[in-house]
């Protein structure tokens, strides 16, 4: 099988946990340490992270994956990195989230192995398909709303946009963009199975509460 194939084969990775999939941006968190809020997180039950680090070095990214990677898996979380393969295998993370501009699924995938978990960022059904077919284990679908979280923008894809590709595709959906406690119901119902977000959480007031108001309202729904 080429890289082109169609239809690259699945991983054997246990699927993402329902519930939040909570990223880690430090430019959302302020002054607060990303390792409290991971373990404030744990505390209130979130088992999905992804750490997201645009503008550092490799050093200071391993650094801060290397020890928040065991606190996660440890409480039997799963840990993907934004990006970067390279240091989700130095780690040990459980996997990688590609955007469109990333390395390709393929060579992610002979990388890091049919255990890993791998996302993909889709903004179209198209890409959403692609990623599907490509052999991503989910993708992340956005912005369903607007947000303050992301430079480049790419066009506001509704929950319409969200309904639209849970029609046509099998694989969990990471809904994201401008999701928080207000709206999350309303994402999970169009079909998104772990939403995820930054700005709600690492930004909130109380971050515990704004987990405990998110994972009642995902609770609701089920
Ligand atoms: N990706 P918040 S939107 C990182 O549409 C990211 O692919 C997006 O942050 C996409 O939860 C986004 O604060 C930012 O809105 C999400």
């Amino acid at each position: 099988m080429t890289k082109n194939s169609p239809h690259f084969p699945a991983s054997r990775c246990p699927p993402l946990p329902y519930g939040l999939y909570l990223i880690l941006d430090p430019s959302a968190a302020g002054r607060r340490s990303l390792v409290e809020l991971v373990e404030i997180a744990l505390a209130a039950g979130v088992r999905a992270f992804q750490l997201r680090m645009k503008a550092v070095g490799t050093r200071q990214l391993y650094d801060l994956a290397a020890r928040l990677c065991p606190l996660v898996q440890g409480h039997g979380g799963r840990f993907i990195v934004n990006d970067r393969c390279d240091v989700a295998l130095a780690v040990g993370a459980d996997g990688v989230h590609l955007g469109q501009d990333d390395l390709l699924l393929p060579d992610a995938r002979q990388i890091l192995g049919h255990e890993a978990l791998i996302g993909i960022s889709t903004h179209t059904l198209t890409q959403a398909l692609d990623a599907e077919r490509g052999g991503a284990d989910y993708i992340g679908f956005g912005p369903i709303f607007p947000t303050v979280s992301k430079g480049e923008r790419e066009p506001i894809v509704g929950l319409e946009g969200l309904r639209a590709v849970r029609r046509h595709v099998q694989i969990p959906i990471v809904a994201i963009g401008g999701i928080g406690p207000g709206n999350v119901a309303d994402v999970v119902e169009a079909g998104s199975n772990t939403p995820a977000m930054i700005s709600a959480i690492l930004s909130a007031p109380d971050p515990a509460v704004a987990i405990a108001d998110t994972l009642a309202a995902i609770r609701g729904m089920r």
